[in-house]
């Protein structure tokens, strides 16, 4: 029996760092409507939903960014009706937020929702991009190792909805440990939300491979580990920062089966069988068979590259 789930990648306009979570959380309710109306069971937002991309911004006292974090549990009173609205269609959700916790710790944070509106999952971004001090050099700061902490939960997944289901977040879908962690616990279909400014601040390279990178490690990822992977950006010009888009589903052979046209709120949705993931697994991705796991420890014992010495007598 085929267990086929269809999914949505909700894309988000900008959001003006005035603009209200309130308003933010109608757009999604927009988007929700557009979800029901097409059969869809779960959506995917994209990271830091509720507001401005805000790790562009310097502040020397961290305190002083504490509006643009959630504190408390989900769902905060602005985010209800969200959670309502997706109860009473069914549908479930991603949802990603900057989360402030009761003592103190920030993290770049993803929920799953499923479709009876109960919070099953949580997931802290793990690979932090940008830096923590002021930059000068680069045309927009990015943040993130300044306002949050790198998560403390793993890689969880979840089996939800039909199906086995992890987050990540943004940056996470550059690295291939991302995706290898959590189909090593079965992972079926991987969700992240994004926000990737068009100018790489880090290093000079062409605009356009922003949106190649962008691609080429969800659809290698989902080939690799045998899964979906719905990548959901914000996108479009935030307070003057170019956001890309290029929201897309793709499918376990690797193949983009949904991508957004444009840079604004927009929903694309795939009827994905699970059972293609299935598939993989038993076959060209059969872990158990093929993994050669002797030849694998260097991948966590080591971070940084160690070159082998060199050769002096041919200097
Ligand atoms: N929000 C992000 O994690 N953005 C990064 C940028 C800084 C490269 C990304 O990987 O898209």
């Amino acid at each position: 029996m085929s267990r086929i789930i269809n999914i949505g990648a909700a894309q988000m306009g900008p959001i003006a760092p005035d603009e209200s979570r309130v308003s933010a959380v109608n757009r999604m309710i927009e988007l929700l409507k557009q979800a029901k109306d097409r059969g869809v069971n779960l959506v995917v937002f994209p990271e830091l939903a509720l507001t401005t991309f805000f790790p562009r911004y310097y502040e020397e006292d961290i305190s002083k960014m504490d509006m643009h974090y959630e504190r408390g549990e989900m769902p905060t009173p602005e985010c209800k009706p969200l959670f309502d609205k997706a109860k009473e269609f069914g549908i479930g959700f991603y949802l990603g937020y900057a989360e402030l916790t009761e003592d103190g710790h920030r993290f770049n944070t993803a929920i799953l929702v499923d479709d009876t509106g109960k919070i099953v999952g949580k997931y802290r971004k793990v690979h932090l991009p940008g830096h923590s001090e002021y930059d000068g050099k680069r045309p927009w700061q990015h943040l993130e190792k300044r306002y949050f902490e790198p998560g403390d939960l793993g890689f969880p997944v979840w089996r939800t909805m039909g199906g086995i289901m992890g987050m990540a977040i943004c940056n996470d879908r550059r690295w291939p440990e991302t995706y290898r962690v959590m189909s090593l616990k079965g992972a079926e279909v991987i969700m992240l939300g994004y926000n990737t400014p068009d100018v790489n601040t880090s290093a000079p390279e062409p605009n356009h491979l922003r949106m190649f990178h962008n691609h080429i490690v969800m659809q290698a990822s989902a080939y690799q580990n045998s899964c979906f992977v719905i990548g959901t950006a914000k996108a479009g010009i935030e307070d003057g920062c170019m956001l890309i888009g290029g929201s897309c589903i793709v499918q376990p052979s690797g193949e983009m089966v949904a991508l957004a046209s444009s840079l604004g709120d927009e929903l694309i949705t795939y009827a994905c069988d699970l059972d293609l993931a299935k598939m993989g697994k038993e076959t060209v991705f059969n872990y158990a068979k093929h993994r050669r796991i002797e030849h694998y420890g260097i991948i966590t014992s080591q971070t940084g590259v160690i070159e082998p010495p060199l050769d002096e007598a041919a200097e």
